[in-house]
């Protein structure tokens, strides 16, 4: 960066009479020049991030942060009259929809910052993930037209456009490249489809609807049109540097598959040395499987991807011929192992019709990665555990981080001025260094308490203008925000604060710390249940809040919008993070380290990252509760049945309340049947199959002692600084250099 440069320009801007965007757009244009060029790696072994989403959030803060440029910039701008937070007005560009999304981006920032060569490939949607509005408690979808406020850090390449082919119409990919700017300055490569208005329906929206035959073939579409755009780059400039002796590719490229949304670019890969460069089809296998690397980020049957066969033969015939004939290697090489007919059939890629991504991911990966060790273990017990018999050495552990730069720094000023004074700001390029916050003084736990007061105001008051709930700033604060799920179980939330709400006014519960629990989610669209818990907490909210009885005691609100921004509010304002997803099934969790980083106690299931970071933290700093994966895996076994649960005062109380009129879900049937899914269960699953009821005893104890706690304002603030003083595991520095030191050797 020439900064010089970059501060006179901008000492020199004239900012009168220009509004907001093209502000944004002048200074950020400014920053690019300034920033100087990628940077260069040829001839050197490169990482490649292959992506569906990236969930990079804001910019422009973020930028200027790591240029070193942010407080200069404050200051210029304050002494023209321009308060920088103005460009707070500026959304997030959503080029994702969770926590695979954030973790890429997350991932980028890390490599970038530690200066290693890693570069994101992905899909420049035009409208990011949807802007989500409430509407009588409803979730409505609005679209996130992102780039109306222009797009200043991207860059178009029009000279590196080129085709992609479907047997039925070609389109062409261009790409945009966004600087990642660390010590080094890598590339996220977005590509935009054109050429026709067929064209530009793939890269219109993220996760467009998959329930039609055309919604599923426009998925493929989109999947195959990045991974193709990628690889063929990848050989085309490697064979203008090596020519055709393709031994050297797999030294020179590592090629990371976020999940099976890009397996299919080990298809394109084969076809394109196959056809286009003539090498044997048992040499472009070999290739393949010395560059692929796949991380898996769910065990979710629903989750994981297969395709019917008529949808790949139909729009891309030829990929459809690799991946059996894969296949074919696949069962030969299993058989020369000993493997029986079960072994082989539970690997298969290519059976009955159906081509199953993960199991092509985990035959040709190197690598195949967890992102938690309870997690890892279930992909060596469980969903792989037959590869994981055949391919021992391919299964490895990368617990997930979160970059401290976007999630401390940047969205928490105020305490990490804290941990400057405290340990030195050494921390902020070495985190490991956030240990020595342990060695705390009594001193430093007054401090943090200050900065978690200031934190929480800040949070308090924006929730004010923006939701229009007014929540006093004494008030301990429960945090629930991550995508709507049910094995997320937002659904034993609201039923635990619905049961503390009933013990408020009947006087069971006694001296409560008043308390707010803030929920933040979205829904996917089509997915009705989740939309019913959304329209049920929102009830909730309402009468809640309403109840003067119990409105100083007690609030609920559900923030509108939950995005990577609003996220940096909440965790830095929040007391409780609660992580209570079903043992077993969150893979990791990163909202977990981003609260534990800012000081906040888990409140949690032992699942995921919850694991380590108790392990880190201290189960004492914590509140565990519920059912562990032993115990989840017996019930299941020994079938469970919510039945006797349901005459406990706790249960029923919460389930009736879903039926017996109080609330309503506004003439939907959505209540009744989130009801009759606990009570009954449905055509594909038992009663109760998250374990909800089961565990909202132990969920609801623990809430309350948390409440108990906290009046004990020191000792709950020293738990909390403890969390954040344990956190630097947690950094995706961490997870990246293990990355790039046990996989991608860069
Ligand atoms: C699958 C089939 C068809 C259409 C869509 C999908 C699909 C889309 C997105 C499947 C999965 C996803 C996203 C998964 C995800 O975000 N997983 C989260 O990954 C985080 C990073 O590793 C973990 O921390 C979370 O635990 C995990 O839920």
């Amino acid at each position: 960066m020439n900064k010089q440069l970059f501060l006179q320009n901008l000492a020199d801007l004239n900012t009168e009479n220009k509004d907001v965007i093209t502000l944004y757009n002048e200074i950020s244009s400014l920053a690019m020049k300034c920033a100087g060029g990628i940077s260069n790696t040829a001839n050197k072994r490169n990482a490649y991030y292959l992506s569906m989403e990236f969930l990079i959030g804001r910019s422009f803060f973020n930028n200027l942060l790591e240029l070193g440029v942010l407080n200069e910039t404050k200051s210029i701008l304050a002494e023209k009259g321009v308060d920088i937070n103005v460009f707070e007005e500026i959304e997030d560009a959503a080029l994702g929809n969770g926590g695979l999304g954030r973790l890429a981006a997350c991932f980028l920032d890390s490599a970038a910052g530690l200066g290693l060569p890693l570069h994101g490939y992905g899909i420049r949607y035009k409208y990011g993930l949807f802007k989500q509005a409430l509407e009588n408690g409803c979730q409505v979808e609005l679209p996130d037209d992102w780039q109306r406020f222009g797009d200043p850090w991207s860059v178009r390449r029009e000279d590196e456009k080129r085709e992609i082919k479907f047997a039925d119409y070609t389109v062409t990919a261009v790409p945009y490249d966004m600087p990642v700017f660390g010590k080094r300055i890598n590339r996220l490569r977005l590509f935009q489809a054109e050429g026709s208005e067929q064209a530009e329906k793939i890269s219109e929206y993220l996760y467009p609807a998959d329930d039609t035959e055309e919604g599923k073939l426009l998925r493929l579409r989109q999947e195959y049109f990045f991974s193709a755009a990628t690889v063929a780059e990848l050989l085309e400039n490697y064979v203008k540097q090596h020519g055709r002796n393709f031994g050297n590719f797999p030294k020179l490229h590592v090629i990371q598959l976020n999940d099976t949304h890009p397996v299919i670019a080990i298809a394109e890969f084969i076809r394109l040395l196959t056809a286009k460069y003539r090498q044997p089809f048992a040499t472009a296998l070999s290739l393949a499987r010395q560059t692929f690397a796949y991380t898996n980020h769910t065990v979710l049957p629903e989750a994981l991807e297969c395709w019917h066969e008529d949808y790949v033969k139909k729009i891309l015939p030829d990929i459809a011929d690799i991946i059996v004939k894969i296949n074919i290697y696949a069962m030969r090489e299993q058989t020369a192992a000993g493997c029986t007919e079960e072994e082989i059939a539970k690997m298969a890629i290519y059976k009955d019709k159906t081509f199953f991504m993960a199991n092509l991911a985990v035959y040709v990966a190197k690598s195949v990665n967890g992102v938690a060790k309870l997690h890892t273990e279930i992909l060596k017990n469980s969903l792989f555990a037959t590869a994981h018999k055949i391919y021992p050495e391919k299964l490895q552990n990368k617990t997930n981080g979160i970059t401290h730069r976007r999630w401390l720094e940047l969205c928490n000023g105020e305490f990490s001025q804290l941990i400057d004074q405290t340990i030195g700001d050494g921390w902020r390029a070495d985190i490991s260094r956030l240990d020595g916050l342990k060695n705390y003084t009594a001193e430093t736990v007054e401090k943090f308490i200050e900065v978690k007061r200031t934190k929480k105001q800040q949070l308090l008051k924006y929730i004010a203008e923006k939701e229009g709930v007014v929540v006093p700033d004494n008030f301990l604060v429960f945090a629930q925000v991550k995508r709507l799920h049910e094995y997320k179980r937002q659904l034993m939330t609201a039923f635990a604060v619905l049961d503390i709400y009933y013990g408020l006014k009947s006087g069971e519960i006694k001296d409560f710390y008043p308390s707010v629990f803030i929920f933040g989610a979205k829904s996917a669209p089509a997915y009705k249940r989740a939309k019913a818990i959304i329209k049920f907490i929102n009830e909730i909210a309402a009468k809640v809040n309403a109840d003067a009885q119990t409105n100083g005691l007690l609030k609920v609100v559900f923030v509108q919008n939950y995005n990577v921004s609003y996220a940096e509010k909440i965790v830095t304002g929040a007391d409780v993070s609660l992580q209570v997803s079903t043992a077993g099934l969150e893979a990791s969790g990163t909202g977990n380290m981003k609260f534990m980083l800012n000081g906040a106690v888990t409140c949690g299931t032992m699942d995921g990252a919850n694991i380590e970071i108790v392990e880190f933290a201290g189960k004492q700093n914590n509140y565990i509760f519920g059912a562990e994966v032993d115990e989840i895996e017996r019930l299941k076994r020994e079938g469970y049945s919510p039945a006797a649960l349901l005459n406990t005062p706790l249960c029923s109380r919460a389930v009736e309340a879903l039926v017996n009129g109080e609330f309503s879900d506004g003439g939907t049937g959505g209540f009744k049947e989130l009801y009759e899914s606990l009570i009954n269960g449905a055509s594909w699953h038992a009663p109760d199959n998250y374990f909800v009821l089961y565990d909202l005893k132990s969920y609801f104890e623990a809430l309350l002692s948390i409440n108990a706690d906290y009046k004990q304002k020191f000792a709950f603030a020293e738990k909390q600084l403890i969390n954040a003083a344990s956190a630097a595991y947690f950094s995706s520095d961490r997870t990246i250099r293990e990355y790039a030191d046990d996989i991608w050797k860069i």
